[in-house]
Parts: C-alpha cells; structure tokens; sequence
C-alpha cells in the first residue's frame, strides 16, 4: 500500500478535510518533505491546473498523483448526478468527463464523492438512483475509452440518502454492470455507517480502488478512536495495493495532520 495527501485548491471547500490548501508547488514540496508518495488534488475546474505544471512538480518530487477529487462540482458549480434538471445533471457529467481528460494521462482515478447529489423533492430516491445509475454508466464509457478508472464513493448519511455502505455500493455497481467503476472507501464515512470495518472492506475487497484515511472524527489517523489494524489486514488479505489517501481535518495545523498521518501510516502498514 501507498501513502497519499489531500491537496484543496477549491476556495469554496475551506473548512473542508483536506491537508493543504491553496498553493500547489508548496504543498507538493511539503507532501515530498514529509514521506508521501503521491498527493490527491481538488481542482476548481478540469482545466484549473497546467498539466506541463504539474507534471514538471510531481516529478521534482517524486510524486504520484493518487487521484482528482471533484468536490467543486459541487460546492462551486452547484452541480449533481440526481439533480432534478436534466441539464443540470448533463453538465455534471461533462464536468466529471473533462476532470478524467485531466486525469488520466497521470494515471490518476477521478472520484465521484458530493456530485452524486442526494435524493430531495421532487426527486424520489428510485428516481435518484436510476439518475445515478444512467450517469455511473456514461461516465464508465468515458473511462473505458481513456483507460482509467472512476471512483464511486459511498457517503455517510448526513451527505447523502442515496448508498451510505460499502455492501450497497456492491450492489448497486454489479447491477448496473460498470467496468471501469471501483469503491472509494472512506474510512470517516464507514465508521458512520459499517456495523464493522473491516468486515465491510472484507465484503467489498475486490471493488475497492481507493481508500480516504482518516480516523474516527475525521482527524489524521490515530488522532481518533478507529482502530486500524483490522482494517488493514482485510485490505491485505483481499489484496488491496493502492493508496491509503488523508482526506482529514487540517488540525490542529497542516504540517501536524500531514506529519501524524504518515506516522501512522509507516506503524501500520510498514
Ligand atoms: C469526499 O471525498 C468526501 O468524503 C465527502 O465527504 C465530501 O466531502
Ligand atoms: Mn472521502
């Protein structure tokens, strides 16, 4: 398994679990001091970020890029899957479209995280989830014909309404028979909403492609009360190798979540 940092350049996410915000030459030089592999980034727009820029300091640091969060989808252009107009919906799934053109010459997943939406009226959640369905299934022929990989992340049920489990996620993505979509697992939202962690990674192993670490309260792991160390067996045993990703609160300052996270990190996976 790999060690991965959230980086937000989205102004409308502040206040959001994310590690470094704003500068990305700073944190990516920073991610680099402190041991991680790869960085995962949350642009405003697919076409926010030179990618001749980015390639240029993730290589100066010997760096991956783990993944794209698309939170602005959302919080910044108000955009969903399940919104109730169609083209409202038609432009979250260009958006998401655009981010994995951006992505995925680095190799990089795109995620699926807030632009799923929720299902409020006048849409019903049969209505959301056929929404949901239709959009998983285009976004999965973009990402067939580029060669990556789409994350779907269940959120926990405070965000959404629509799949809060991991076993629903299952469910739901074998139905609609996608092949390029994989299970982001967000260990913060799992311990919402799994009766157990590691069993619901155990249940999931061969769909996750990703996976958000963080603790119990959302704080760098081992500022919390999850306890990782089963959780990290199931992924090893169902023969997880990606990365383990901070997506967690900046507290109590960057440089402090950055340095505990991959403490944590090195204790528990080695
Ligand atoms: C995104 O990765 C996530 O976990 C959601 O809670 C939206 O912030
Ligand atoms: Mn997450």
């Amino acid at each position: 398994m790999k060690s991965a940092v959230t980086i937000c350049l989205v102004p409308e996410a502040r206040g959001g679990p994310f590690v470094y915000w704003d500068d990305l030459a700073t944190a990516c030089q920073q991610a680099a001091a402190r041991g991680f592999d790869a960085v995962e980034i949350f642009p405003p727009d697919p076409d926010a970020i030179d990618p001749q820029e980015l390639r240029g300091l993730l290589d100066d640091h010997e760096l991956s890029l783990a993944a794209v969060g698309t939170a602005a989808g959302w919080l910044k252009h108000r955009l969903t899957l399940t919104s109730s107009e169609e083209t409202t919906r038609d432009k979250a799934i260009g958006f998401l479209q655009r981010m994995m053109d951006f992505a995925s010459p680095f190799e990089a997943p795109v995620i699926v995280g807030s632009m799923q939406g929720k299902a409020e009226a006048p849409v019903t959640q049969p209505v959301a989830l056929r929404y949901l369905g239709n959009a998983l299934f285009k976004l999965d022929e973009h990402a067939h014909d580029l060669g990556t990989t789409l994350l779907y992340e269940p959120l926990n049920r405070y965000e959404t309404n629509l799949l809060n489990t991991l076993a629903d996620a299952v469910q739901f993505l074998n139905a609609i028979q996608t092949r390029q979509v994989k299970i982001l697992a967000d260990l913060y939202h799992m311990n919402i909403e799994e009766a157990n962690l590691a069993d619901a990674v155990r249940n999931a192993a061969t769909m996750i492609g990703h996976v958000h670490f963080a603790d119990s309260n959302r704080r760098a792991p081992g500022f919390g009360h999850t306890d990782f160390l089963p959780i990290i067996a199931a992924l090893v045993e169902g023969g997880y190798a990606g990365y383990l990703s901070a997506e967690v609160l900046p507290l109590p300052d960057s440089d402090t979540a950055a340095r505990q996270t991959i403490a944590t990190f090195r204790q528990i996976v080695g």
